[in-house]
């Protein structure tokens, strides 16, 4: 069993922990009373994974995820009032309403965000591993997915270009035994993860990721091989979602047993029960730290009801289509006519200068129609 850190410590990962609970209980009741929008997916039950792997990242380090990360922003440090605001589609989200649930993203806590595309974070967190070790910064890259996403081509490609490259990356699989309603039996040959990179040179290991402790300290150690050797490394997380997959589920594919029995495992409760026992804590301040974690949300959801939808008028911003000619896919088809947003002269300087030195170099720069950029006539 891993050893107790001091009192803070304890304190810091329990009260992350509880928000992240209460946060997800409060988005999952928001999303019935339809504040919410979109898809909606609940990470109850993986929080010792998500606050253990954050507590032994450096400020500086990167972490992306997936579609099931309002909890990997809040550790990160990221308001509960931005987060729930982007669940809402508020303009006080963390990227003003425009992507909802599986998108939460904050570039400043270097959270470079949820991805709704399955396996389609890998390769991200390669490249942002590369940026690392292009500047010569010794900035790691976590990059967390599911069992499921363990089974994509991304997957394999982006191991082999990592351990080719030596990119710094700690690639952690949330291995919550389940793909949306599959087992993992039912869609992985090799139901060990951590060995599933092994082909491509890349060594892992299984940790309890319903133990805080255990994550906190396999991930730091992690994060130092990589940090120190440069190599990237692969963790498998066991750990279980309580919650279906999404808000929409009606989980035929498990018994309730199943969820019983994991539910002994706890990360919030086990983890109060062993600092209570060790005397680090006392009842009442486990208490405390439930009721600031149910005031922060409270105040959450306060924020995104009061948070101003996005106005019409910004609609188009943020679209960028370089070029001369209108770009089809930022088309409103409701009404011919251009809007704003869409022609290549409002991207910014740089953007468009990447994009004709990119053109010249490809050969590509001859007057051709680009009505539908990149369909060649
Ligand atoms: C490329 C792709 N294929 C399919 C989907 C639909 N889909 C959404 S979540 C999911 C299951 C992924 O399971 P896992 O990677 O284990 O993550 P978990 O949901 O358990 O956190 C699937 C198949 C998708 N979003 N992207
Ligand atoms: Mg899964």
């Amino acid at each position: 069993m891993a050893e107790l850190p001091d009192r803070e410590t304890c304190v810091e990962l329990l009260s992350r922990m509880s928000l992240i609970r209460r946060f997800e209980e409060e988005a999952g009741r928001q999303y019935q009373r339809a504040k919410a929008g979109g898809f909606l997916h609940l990470a109850i039950g993986e929080e010792a994974t998500i606050v253990g792997t954050t507590s032994a990242m450096r400020d500086d380090d990167y972490l992306i995820g997936t579609y099931r990360t309002h909890g990997h922003a809040l550790a990160r440090g990221t308001a509960a009032e931005s987060v729930m605001a982007e669940l809402f589609g508020k303009s006080g989200g963390t990227s003003g309403g425009r992507g909802g649930s599986m998108h939460i993203f904050d570039a400043e806590k270097r959270f470079m965000g949820g991805y709704g595309i399955v396996g389609g974070n890998l390769p991200l967190a390669a490249g942002f591993a590369l940026a690392s070790q292009y500047r010569e910064e010794d900035t790691v890259t976590v990059c967390m997915f599911g069992d499921g996403a363990s089974n994509t081509g991304n997957f394999g490609e982006t191991m082999n270009l990592a351990a080719l490259w030596s990119l710094p990356v700690v690639f952690l699989v949330e291995n919550n035994l389940y793909g949306m309603g599959t087992g993992i039996e039912r869609h992985s040959a090799v139901t060990d993860l951590s060995r599933k990179a092994e082909g491509y040179g890349i060594s892992g290991e299984r940790i309890d990721g319903m133990d805080v402790l255990e994550v906190r300290d396999r991930v730091a150690a992690h994060l130092e091989i990589v940090r120190n050797e440069g190599r990237p490394t692969l963790v498998e997380a066991s750990n279980y979602r309580y919650r279906g997959h999404s808000a929409a589920d009606p989980e035929i594919y498990r018994d309730k047993e199943e969820v019983e029995e994991w539910r002994q495992k706890d990360p919030i409760e086990n983890f109060s029960k062993r600092l209570m026992e060790d005397g680090v804590l006392e009842e009442s301040d486990i208490d405390a730290i439930r009721e600031t974690a149910d005031e922060i949300v409270i105040k959450a959801v306060e924020f995104a009801d009061n948070s101003p939808e996005p106005s019409l008028e910004s609609l188009y911003d943020e679209l960028y289509v370089v070029g001369e000619t209108m770009g089809w896919y930022a088309v409103d088809e409701r009404s011919p006519e251009p809007h704003r947003g869409e022609y290549g002269k409002d991207a910014p300087a740089l953007a468009k200068e990447l994009a004709e030195s990119g053109a010249e170099y490809s050969g590509d720069d001859e007057d051709e129609d680009q009505t539908r950029p990149g369909v060649r006539r």
